[in-house]
């Protein structure tokens, strides 16, 4: 049974109530946040998922599952994602004086990421006794977007409303804990909450003292294909993982998402094969019609570049299977998205692309896209002006960070790709081959 269908991640409602999910390593910390938030709601140092709630706001207080011994990691997880399904409003990750290096907020990080979907971070504020404990709280922002606050007096319901103003709710994917699961447990915890033995207040969910979760963690351990292994950097899903990178390109007809395609295999040395290329000519129709994929191999990684169909062409067949299979590219967390445009010529249709694909995909895709302007040969000009002075341009690029580059697709120069894959926000981790060899950019891969 899936239930994805009636979990747009565009429409959780939560009964309106702001729905907060609440990490970080200590239990004390979390629970000063928690009942700043929501008065004395939480007073255990529980070491399972602990709700408080009120009409407005439901908090889900979670144990330390970063720990490395953590005793029942996916249970905790799966009761978190029951607890707030089908995704949290706002998600705070509480970080204390003393788990404030760098490197472990970054681990956390990018656990949450892991765990929950990479996306996550649009709706993560990192929460901090004080500035000043982060080395650089700088490097930390620009490479997962992320709010940092400073724990204050003021901290309450309409502050963390505001925190997510303007955000859609963030939804779990689903990948490493299997949506049915989620919901069975959802189910057995909403039942347990209408016993009048429940204390409506404080909702504890103790893996060791339930005979039924314990049930639900084998059937999840059973059903689960890909159950998340829990050394973070040992496994083999994640090792798989870190080995692919995909580049996947959407955009209208005819605005060269199939020679752009082009241009970067061909900086990979593949022009001298045509059967690798993707078809694109000048065409008042379709030339592609479906999602495929190249993949070539760059220092033992698997690097996927995709080319897609117009997803806006209404005589376009399979359409959702065709958007189902773009957004399993999209969605792996090594992946890069260029909107494609061709520069001097932005149709109506392209106004609002970022929000229509995103709605189309049921996916965020803006924090990993570069907004890709084709026809650089035919640009005269300074770009920065030409974006500023076009007020939907404008607005799709500073949607994705700011991130646009200008292709010339008639010049195969591999330069224009690797300055392109440079835009990428986390490619030093991602490809650190490609930031060493940038010297020696003519073999590009
Ligand atoms: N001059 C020039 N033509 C381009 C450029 N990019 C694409 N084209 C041409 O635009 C047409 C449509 O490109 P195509 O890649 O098929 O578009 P798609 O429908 O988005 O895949 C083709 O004739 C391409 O040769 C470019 O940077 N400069
Ligand atoms: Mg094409």
């Amino acid at each position: 049974m899936s239930h994805k269908s009636s979990a747009s991640r565009y429409k959780v409602h939560h009964d309106n109530r702001l729905v907060i999910t609440l990490f970080g390593k200590s239990a004390e910390f979390r629970n000063t946040i928690g009942n700043k938030i929501l008065k004395n709601a939480f007073s255990h140092m529980s070491d399972c998922c602990v709700t408080g709630e009120s009409s407005t706001v439901k908090i889900i207080n979670t144990p330390d599952f970063f720990d490395e011994d953590s005793r029942f990691p996916d249970q905790h997880i799966i009761d978190c994602m029951a607890l707030s399904y089908p995704g949290p409003n706002l998600v705070i990750l509480a970080v204390d004086s003393k788990n404030s290096q760098d490197k472990e907020v970054i681990d956390q990080i990018n656990k949450l990421q892991y765990i929950f979907g990479e996306n996550i971070t649009a709706n993560l504020v990192v929460l901090l006794p004080t500035t000043d404990v982060l080395k650089s709280p700088h490097h930390l922002k620009k490479r997962f977007r992320i709010h940092l606050k400073s724990m204050s007096d003021k901290l309450n319901y309409s502050v963390c409303s505001g925190w997510c103003s303007g955000q859609w709710s963030f939804q779990y994917n689903f990948n490493n804990y299997s949506e049915d699961v989620v919901l069975k447990r959802k189910s057995t915890l909403d039942k347990r909450r209408c016993s009048p033995l429940h204390h409506q207040e404080n909702q504890r969910t103790n893996p060791q003292t339930s005979s039924s979760s314990q049930r639900t963690l084998t059937e999840a351990n059973t059903r689960t294909r890909r159950s998340v292994r829990w050394s973070f950097r040992g496994s083999r899903a994640s090792a798989e993982a870190n080995n692919q990178f995909n580049i996947v390109l959407l955009g209208l007809t005819g605005t060269g998402k199939s020679a752009s395609a082009n241009t970067i295999l061909a900086a990979a040395n593949l022009l001298r094969d045509s059967s690798q290329l993707f078809k694109s000519e000048l065409s008042s129709v379709p030339v592609t019609t479906k999602c495929e994929a190249k993949t070539i191999t760059f220092h033992k990684k698997r690097v996927t570049v995709v080319d897609t169909p117009d997803f806006f062409n209404e005589h376009l067949s399979e359409s959702k299977a065709q958007t189902d299979e773009c957004r399993k590219y999209c969605e792996l967390r090594q992946s890069m998205v260029l909107i494609v445009l061709q520069l001097g010529r932005f149709t109506d249709q392209e106004v609002g692309i970022l929000e229509k694909l995103e709605d189309k995909l049921s996916l965020g895709i803006r924090q990993k896209t570069v907004v890709l302007l084709t026809h650089g040969d035919g640009f005269r000009g300074k770009i920065e002006k030409f974006i500023d002075d076009r007020r939907p341009l404008k607005h799709l690029v500073e949607a994705c960070g700011n991130r646009y580059h200008v292709f010339n697709n008639t010049s195969k120069d591999p330069r224009q790709v690797l300055e392109l894959i440079k835009k990428f926000p986390d490619i030093d981790v991602f490809l650190p081959e490609l930031t060493e060899r940038r010297s020696h950019f003519m073999c590009l891969f």
